[in-house]
């Protein structure tokens, strides 16, 4: 490893917000870290480094909201570890090299590649924080369309929600979401806000808002196998065995048709296929499945009618039900249970948002591209269906390490640490280094990024523009907010978008030489003038810039409160946002299923065929459930997946990465409070430490992901002294969610000794 500067360049480019009396210059900045997307205030030294970082109280979206993570966004900025400039592989370490150089090298790898096997030997991996990020996402098209198909994080996370509201609402990424500041009666499934701060639910301060519902005499209710930090804001836990929401919630429909609680309110005229429901769940009576379950009888009754006859109320489901085996029948089950009570596209029920700037995600809709059909292909080595143009990514190790025809041989891994964060991740640890060329676009030398032949450095938290885009299609008010980058990227670097549009030239057979990157982009924006009616010749010539930022343009002035290019004289521009850095506010979520559901049909289809499909093998397994102990993840609010552990102040203290067993369990197992066990799944074993604690259901263990930061060659010096270890090596490939090939890295069946 080639050395690197202690501190990065630091020539400041964002605007000062304010000049305090002691000479503080603050800078605003939205954290892109997670859906909270939290206004901070960055406190600038001397010597321009970020001295603090406080919440911005007049922020108009977060109000003062802010976790201990966005504190550290000077210290991801400043850490010696991060890579700021490209590296080359030279034998079993890295070169530093110069981005012409970088990229010269990509161009003969991938010309390597390319000229042997062709395009079916080349793939990408797609990791979360992209979808954080309007550079990396905007111009993902570019890169990702050049592969026959690609990977991604999406199959261990929201993969079954994309299935179903693809099929009942016409668009994967129309994901509705609980308007938890006007509900009474809100139930979370399966997701763990104090950790999270909300997922496919934006909202600054989601355990506020809980407690807020309990001031105004409401309820709150949390099904999850363990009793999390949500629930000290809840009035109520049940624990629920992992796995077994979907049969839950078809009991709860059982109760809503069987004791008269159905109406779909304003929407009779907007749901099809409401009489096939009730024949359906007939079968499903809650005293059918509590002991799967473990959900009494009882409870669930008095859940269904307390829903029901709540005005205001909401189910909500979240990572807890998609990864798990009935990942998709739950996903649906919460829709359907929220629309036949009449708590869907109305204020305290389940609604979309209206984001300012419209998501490029809601343009492709099945009234215009057909209804979507799955396993169009299956992958070469397990045959596993496609499902929405992915196949599971815990076929990516096989797909790598299988000789043969279509054998991948070049990827390209963008903002992704897949050897942590996928199922079976020890067998891709073995894969990666039997690639002829890997690519990372990434900030640090990884578990993953260390095989690479090549990494192209991602840019810090302070030096890109910020403005989040898919977030806002599920967040309580329709805001926006632009941050400004603080710091210029160092001399002669590449923006991301850069990046990506260059790898995706070369790609396609493109050289160095002759890649022109504004031309791309011009035929990008051209493109997207097009999707929104516009003629591309009478646009351009607006524009005196390329990039993001035109774009970003586009969709706020195309979007709902657009000035549609002067159509609308007072109407929203990017320069107009760019005045506000506080952000703009235009109120809360709205009814809008009349814009929003693009089926064929043009309704809710509330139960497609696809789903009900599944039901046998959620019958065979009723039958025969898995007894002995399970394994479920959990977050924790000073973790990011397997990213953030390298930050000093976010991991010091007591070690998180822990086997959490309840005590009757532990003594069934010998282990006792602060041992040491071994847990073996049918994929792989680890050695984990033990938390005992009754905040675990019996018969349920719980660990975090995105630890194992012990393995050679990764740069990582501060996780590595807090390396914890990764349970992704328990989670079997083949266990998944059989109708959206999502990963099951919940309910897996272990097995717990002492070590
Ligand atoms: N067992 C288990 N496994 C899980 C989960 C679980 O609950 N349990 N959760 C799953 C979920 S929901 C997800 S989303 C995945 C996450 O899976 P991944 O997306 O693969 O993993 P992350 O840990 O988020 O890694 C993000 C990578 O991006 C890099 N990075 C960070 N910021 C930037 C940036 O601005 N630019 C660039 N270029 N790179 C950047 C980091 O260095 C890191 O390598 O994990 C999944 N895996
Ligand atoms: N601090 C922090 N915030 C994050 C992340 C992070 O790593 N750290 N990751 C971000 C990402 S990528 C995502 S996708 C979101 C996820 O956000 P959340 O969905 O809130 O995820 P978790 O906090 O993992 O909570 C999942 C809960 O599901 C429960 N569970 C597990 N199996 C089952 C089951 O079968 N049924 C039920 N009912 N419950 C079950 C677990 O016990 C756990 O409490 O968080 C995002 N925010
Ligand atoms: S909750 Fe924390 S990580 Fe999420 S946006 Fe706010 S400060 Fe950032
Ligand atoms: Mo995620």
């Amino acid at each position: 490893m080639g050395s690197t500067p202690v501190a990065p360049p630091r020539r400041i480019v964002g605007r000062v917000h304010e000049v305090r009396h002691d000479g503080t210059r603050v800078h605003l900045r939205t954290c892109p870290l997670c859906e909270c997307m939290c206004g901070l205030e960055l406190h600038l030294d001397d010597d321009d480094t970020v001295s603090l970082i406080r919440p911005f109280r007049d922020d108009v979206w977060s109000q003062g909201y802010i976790c201990p993570k966005g504190t550290t966004l000077g210290r991801l900025h400043e850490d010696p570890d991060r890579v700021r400039t490209p590296l080359i592989r030279e034998g079993d370490t890295f070169r530093e090299a110069t981005w012409d150089e970088a990229f010269a090298r990509c161009e003969e790898l991938i010309d390597g590649v390319l000229d042997r096997y062709g395009a079916a030997a080349t793939t990408a991996f797609v990791g979360n924080p992209v979808g954080h990020s309007f550079s990396l996402g905007r111009y993902g098209a570019l890169l990702f369309s050049k592969f026959p198909h690609i990977y991604s994080s999406g199959t261990v996370d929201q993969w079954p929600k994309n299935v179903t509201c693809a099929l009942m609402y016409g668009n994967m990424w129309k994901i509705p979401t609980p308007d938890v500041r006007r509900t009474d009666y809100l139930v979370v499934m399966g997701g763990n806000p104090q950790a999270s701060g909300g997922s496919l639910l934006a909202c600054p301060d989601v355990l506020g808002e809980l407690d807020a519902i309990k001031e105004r005499g409401g309820q709150v209710v949390v099904i999850d196998p363990r009793r999390t930090g949500t629930v000290d804001h809840a009035t109520e836990w049940v624990p629920i065995r992992p796995g077994t929401d979907a049969a839950f919630l078809l009991a709860v429909l059982h109760v809503l048709f069987a004791d008269g609680l159905v109406t779909l309110g304003g929407l009779a005229d907007k749901v099809a296929g409401f009489d096939a429901l009730a024949p359906l769940v007939e079968e499903f009576t809650p005293e059918s499945v509590d002991a799967w379950t473990g959900v009494p009888a009882g409870t669930i009754r008095r859940i269904a009618h307390d829903f029901a006859t709540t005005p205001r109320a909401a189910v909500y489901g979240r990572i807890g039900l998609c990864n798990q085996e009935f990942g998709t029948l739950a996903s649906w089950l919460v829709d359907v249970v929220n629309i036949v009570t009449g708590h869907f596209d109305v204020e305290g029920g389940l609604m979309w948002g209206t984001p300012v700037s419209a998501p490029l995600a809601w343009m492709n809709n099945t009234d215009v591209t057909g209804p979507p059909t799955f396993g169009r292909w299956r992958s070469r080595v397990r045959g596993a269906p496609e499902v929405l143009g992915q196949v599971p990514a815990s076929c990516l190790a096989e797909e790598i390490a299988t000789p043969g025809d279509g054998q991948i041989r070049l990827l390209v891994t963008v903002a992704a640490n897949p050897a942590i964060s996928v199922p079976d991740s020890d067998r891709l640890e073995e894969a990666l280094p039997l690639l002829d060329c890997m690519i990372a676009v990434d900030n640090y030398v990884n578990e993953t990024t260390r095989f690479a032949h090549v990494i192209l450095p991602g840019v810090s938290p302070l030096e890109s523009p910020h403005l989040d885009e898919l977030m806002w299609g599920w967040a309580m008010r329709s805001a926006i907010k632009w941050s400004d980058a603080l710091y210029a990227l160092p001399d002669g670097a590449s923006d991301e978008w850069e990046i990506e549009a260059r790898l995706g030239w070369l790609l396609g057979g493109g050289s160095n030489a002759d890649f022109d990157l504004a031309a791309l982009d011009d035929g990008w924006f051209s493109a997207l003038c097009r999707m929104y009616g516009l003629d591309p010749a009478e646009i351009l010539p607006r524009y005196d810039h390329i990039g993001p930022e035109r774009m970003i343009d586009l969709t706020i002035r195309m979007g709902p409160w657009g000035d549609r290019y002067g159509e609308v004289p007072d109407g929203l521009t990017l320069a107009k946002v760019k005045e506000h850095p506080e952000g703009l506010d235009f109120g809360p979520m709205v009814p809008r299923a009349d814009a929003m559901v693009r089926t064929p049909s043009g309704k809710i289809e509330l139960v497609p065929d696809h789903l009900v499909s599944d039901l046998p093998r959620l019958r065979t397994r009723l039958a025969e459930p898995h007894d002995g102990l399970v394994l479920v993840s959990r977050r924790h609010l000073r973790s990011k997946n397997s990213w953030m552990h390298n930050v000093k102040v976010l991991v010091k203290g007591r070690d998180r990465c822990t086997l959490i067993i309840h005590p009757d369990d532990a003594v069934a197992a010998g282990v006792v409070d602060g041992s040491r066990a071994r847990v073996t799944s049918e994929a792989g074993s680890i050695e984990v430490p033990v938390e005992v604690s009754d905040e675990m259901m019996p018969g349920v263990v719980s660990l975090p992901h995105g630890w194992g930061h012990d393995r050679p060659g990764a740069r990582l010096s501060v996780a590595r002294e807090h390396a914890g270890v990764n349970s992704n090596i328990l989670a079997p490939g083949g266990f998944v969610d059989v109708l959206s090939g999502n990963a099951a890295v919940n309910g897996i069946p272990v097995e717990v000794v002492p070590a």
